[in-house]
């Protein structure tokens, strides 16, 4: 028996405590994603009941470079919640986390909601702003080793992020050359044709998830269209920026 209510506590206790935990997923146990996203939808109700704000999600597995890197090959989302932020320019304990792992990112600000069946036209009319962010990943699970199922009922991962000066939604975005250096040395160089060859496409693929699980896109909501590149192991004490063509730069640094 699966009781999603008892996997959701197991999750978001992992998160709060930075403690890492077995996969869900084994010999007996086979989550269904309906069950995974149920899950996920519990255990960040715990959050909210503790005082956060949901502020928008996040896609996964939205480029060939981080399916490859985790082996899961559909795209999955999770909620961002206000307590995950941290300003641009800040500074982020590690102590916070388990396994952390950071990644270029493409942020959209909506000005309009979201729904299911829009095209890629459609959601560029609804986004008031675009910027460069990072998203630090980490998996609740030992070893950062997971299922899809597994993955998607932890939240997809999701534990901090940093966005960049919002600009003027371009209508252009499908191909951006990005650096994510450390300490000023670059670690990972791409496009942001590697999100979905364009992450307006994210965008779509956001509102049809979002809405087939009952949440609305809103206003003033948050969507980070999943990493452009595989991630790195975010050290202690690293100074982390990411320069984005046309966007502009994005930072955030490590402390322990
Ligand atoms: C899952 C989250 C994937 C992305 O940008 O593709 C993700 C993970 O890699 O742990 O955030
Ligand atoms: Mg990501």
């Amino acid at each position: 028996m699966i009781d999603v209510e008892q996997i959701a506590q197991k999750v978001d206790d992992a998160a709060r405590m930075a403690q890492a935990i077995p996969q869900i997923s084994h010999d007996d146990v086979v989550l269904s994603l309906q069950q995974a996203y149920d899950i996920q939808g519990l255990s960040i109700a715990r959050r909210i009941a503790r005082g956060e704000a949901v502020v928008g999600i996040k896609m996964g597995f939205t480029s060939r470079a981080k399916m490859v890197q985790m082996e899961v090959h559909d795209q999955i989302w999770g909620r961002l919640t206000d307590a995950m932020q941290v300003e641009d320019g800040g500074e982020v304990s590690l102590t916070r986390f388990i396994h952390p792992r950071i990644e270029p990112e493409v942020a959209f600000l909506l000005k309009e909601p979201l729904h299911h069946k829009m095209s890629l036209q459609d959601v560029t009319a609804a986004v008031a702003a675009v910027a460069p962010a990072l998203e630090i990943i980490d998996s609740r699970y030992q070893n950062f080793k997971f299922s899809l199922t597994d993955v998607v009922a932890d939240n997809s991962s999701s534990s901090a992020f940093v966005i960049g000066p919002w600009t003027d939604p371009m209508e252009d975005l499908s191909n951006l050359g990005l650096v994510m250096s450390f300490d000023g040395g670059a670690r990972q160089i791409g496009s942001t044709a590697a999100i979905l060859g364009n992450p307006y496409r994210s965008l779509v693929a956001a509102a049809r998830l979002a809405d087939a699980a009952g949440l609305t896109l809103r206003p003033g909501f948050i969507v980070l269209a999943g990493a452009a590149t595989a991630a790195e192991v975010l050290p202690s004490r690293c100074h982390v920026s990411l320069e984005m063509q046309s966007l502009g730069r994005v930072e955030i640094s490590s402390v322990d």
